[in-house]
């Protein structure tokens, strides 16, 4: 279930299918938040119906669920009930590969079940619902006090994990060597154009949060020896929690000399639009000055010529340039104006990056 715009719907069976889901069935509301349900209790009806002809397994919603909605949605259409959270912390869990993207993901599990938790435990004192996980009052106490030591537990394994990176960008910091990092919304093509400038082989793949862990690589950048790191990818309305567990990562982006914020320029006008407002938005969260910008338009392989100025045009001021990382055009003039910005991003903050010989 999703709100009825095309992109919506795309986004949302995007992400069912990269947790593993086949939809059978879409059902479209405007509003996803009434109180009993999330939708109208005739959206509901409609929903549990479509269960029931398509025999699907699992309802998903595109939006955040409170704990006893879900609980009175899933019993409405008995199956489960899965909100878009919960679909995009699967999707982080199953892709995890470090340590540390492990960690992250856990501790955002956990920061989505606490206030769920909580309130399972207040339906179940008001005799709502049979018990919390068919445990009584005393242990759902238990339970709830539990995983808050376990959060306590794990932002602190999470914060050590973020002095690690601290040392280790210092590190690189002292070395001078200058940063720039690749940021954008997921699928944009991060992890494709830097394979093609680094001559790594990372997953790349169409559908949604690929990457999941931040690599990084020493390239030349006219003369200076530059590190390039390819980051996770921006989804909107990405919840608070998942930015804040992530943050040891996606300060990488905070911390670059220069960002290239990646931008699909195949993409429909309005879709384009709204992932540069996210993934801008996104970025001044990160504390990005829009200075050490540049926006990079790929896949213009696919976009005839028109179109590319167009979408520059929609970006206003922020600095531009077209690139294919598949077929490798423009990349000489994306690693010119990064050499420009670069000089010009040393000169503004007093210190001219040294050239390593
Ligand atoms: N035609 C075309 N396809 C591209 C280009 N760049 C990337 N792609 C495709 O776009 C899809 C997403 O590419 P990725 O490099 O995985 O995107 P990403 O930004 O790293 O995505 P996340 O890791 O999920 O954030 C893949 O199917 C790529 O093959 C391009 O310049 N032209
Ligand atoms: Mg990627």
């Amino acid at each position: 279930m999703a709100r009825p715009d095309r992109d919506a719907v795309e986004e949302a069976e995007a992400l069912a299918r990269a947790a593993g889901y086949e939809t059978v069935g879409l059902v479209t509301q405007g509003f996803l938040h009434h109180a009993k349900y999330g939708v109208g209790t005739g959206k509901a009806e409609e929903v549990a119906a479509a269960v029931r002809d398509s025999g699907a397994g699992i309802v998903l919603l595109d939006s955040a669920l409170r704990a006893s909605q879900a609980y009175s949605l899933a019993k409405l259409c008995k199956v489960e009930v899965k909100d878009r959270e919960k679909l995009i912390l699967e999707i982080f869990a199953m892709r995890a590969s470090t340590a540390e993207a492990k960690l992250q993901v856990q501790l955002a599990e956990l920061e989505y079940e606490l206030p769920r938790a909580r309130e399972s435990v207040k339906m179940a004192r008001r005799g709502e619902q049979p018990g919390f996980f068919g445990l009584g009052k005393y242990e759902a106490d238990v339970y709830t006090r539990m995983m808050k030591s376990r959060v306590a537990t794990l932002r602190r394994k999470v914060e050590e994990v973020a002095k690690r990176r601290e040392i280790f960008r210092e590190h690189r910091r002292r070395l001078a060597f200058p940063t720039i990092a690749l940021a954008g919304y997921t699928a944009a093509g991060k992890t494709s154009l830097f394979n093609k400038l680094t001559g790594e082989t990372k997953s790349v793949d169409a559908g949604v949060f690929t990457t999941l862990a931040p690599t990084t690589r020493a390239v030349m950048v006219g003369e200076r020896k530059t590190l390039l790191t390819d980051t996770v990818g921006f989804i909107s309305n990405l919840p608070a929690y998942l930015i804040e567990s992530f943050k040891s990562t996606l300060e990488e982006i905070s911390y670059a000399t220069v960002v290239f914020l990646l931008l699909d320029a195949s993409q429909p006008a309005e879709k384009f639009i709204r992932s540069y407002e996210s993934s801008a938005q996104a970025l001044s969260h990160l504390m990005v000055k829009p200075s050490k910008t540049i926006a990079v338009l790929n896949k213009c392989d696919l976009a005839p010529a028109e179109l590319i100025e167009e979408r520059k045009r929609e970006l206003g001021p922020i600095e531009a340039v077209a690139v294919s990382s598949k077929t490798g055009q423009g990349m000489d003039s994306l690693l010119g104006v990064a050499d420009a910005k670069l000089t010009e991003v040393a000169e503004e903050e007093g210190m001219e990056g040294r050239v390593p010989a």
